[in-house]
């Protein structure tokens, strides 16, 4: 690799996708400009002061021209248009069977939980083949995780969880690095991107921490912060039972019917005023500034895990 990476590794169908797009969008627009400045040379030489030239200027109109030169750039420009939205749409569709990791920043590192429960810092480990499905959150101020390799680069907002999704494709270690400046260490704030075999990033999940699994995790969270005296099945309080909650429609006082995704667990947790089911009492004290937003994804984590026939509060 040169001294200055032009081109950095791109290791994922998407990353390619992009590279494509970005060769074939600079190549259009060197098409459409070249000719203005090869013929602002040409005419400059050719009539200039002096020289011999016919100068005549007959009226000389062709529509069949004229209409091309302003239609075929706009139609290729919303060609563009269509394919780099779709690219970009694709990025927030998850397919189904990824591999879900928390993301938290913070002035200034990057953490990373696996839903296994093991937590790394500034490092990130995934298996090539399998998509992968970023869920972030920032401790304080807007960060935006940015992997070169696969073209990807989302900000990570204080308040809310963003999201993106890839699938790597060549093992290897890559960097990372926070492309939204967010402080005085913000230049520090880099790390790398290790896409490892499936079996190697088995290996590497077996050998790192065993700290309990996320859920699990959470699920003590659950009972320490007294959510369980509220939502567990031995309450005497009228707040909803969360099992089987992820991924439902929830009808809302208000009317509205939202689905239970992350982001709602999330402001169901931080901000329980903001969203009251309906059919029960606005109870339930918030949990900002007293949940981290680590320990808020450990919880989203149990409740998620929470399935009919399946778990216990
Ligand atoms: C004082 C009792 C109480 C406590 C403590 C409590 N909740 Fe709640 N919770 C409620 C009630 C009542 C509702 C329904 C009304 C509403 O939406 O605010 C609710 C709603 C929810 C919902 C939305 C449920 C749905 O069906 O959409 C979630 C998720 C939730 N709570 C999680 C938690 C978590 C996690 C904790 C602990 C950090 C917690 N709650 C602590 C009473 C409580
Ligand atoms: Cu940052």
């Amino acid at each position: 690799m040169s001294f200055i990476p032009l081109w950095p590794a791109s290791i994922s169908g998407y990353s390619h996708q992009v590279d494509l797009l970005v060769v074939c969008f600079t190549v259009l627009i060197v098409a459409l400009s070249a000719p203005v400045f090869i013929l602002i040379v040409v005419f400059a030489a050719r009539y200039r002061r002096g020289r011999a030239a016919n100068r005549k200027h007959p009226v000389n109109r062709n529509v069949v021209a004229e209409v091309s030169w302003s239609a075929i750039p706009f139609l290729a420009l919303i060609g563009f248009y269509v394919w780099s939205t779709e690219l970009f749409a694709g990025l927030h569709r998850p397919p189904t069977g990824e591999l879900e990791i928390d993301v938290v920043a913070k002035q200034w590192m990057w953490k990373f939980q696996h839903p296994e429960g093991q937590a790394e810092i500034d490092e990130l480990h995934v298996p090539t083949g399998q998509p992968v499905k970023l869920t972030m959150a920032s401790q304080d101020v807007i960060h935006s995780l940015f992997i070169p390799a696969l073209r990807i680069k989302q900000d990570v907002v204080p308040g809310r969880y963003t999201g993106l999704w890839f699938t790597a494709d060549k093992p290897g270690t890559y960097r990372l690095a926070c492309s939204q400046y967010c402080g005085t260490n913000h230049s520090e704030m880099i790390g790398s991107f290790v896409a490892m075999k499936p079996a190697d990033y088995a290996k590497w999940l077996s050998q790192s921490s065993n700290d309990p699994s996320l859920a699990a995790e959470g699920a003590a969270l659950f009972r320490g912060r007294g959510c369980s005296g509220c939502h567990g099945p031995a309450s005497t309080v009228h707040a909803p039972s969360l099992v089987g909650l992820y991924g439902k429609p929830v009808p809302l006082q208000s009317g509205e019917v939202v689905v239970a995704d992350d982001e709602y667990l999330r402001d169901s947790i931080l901000l329980p005023q903001s969203q009251i089911v309906a059919g029960y009492p606005s109870i339930m004290p918030t949990f900002q500034n007293v949940l981290s937003e680590e320990d808020t994804l450990k919880i989203v984590a149990y409740i998620k895990s929470l399935r009919p026939g399946e778990a216990t509060q």
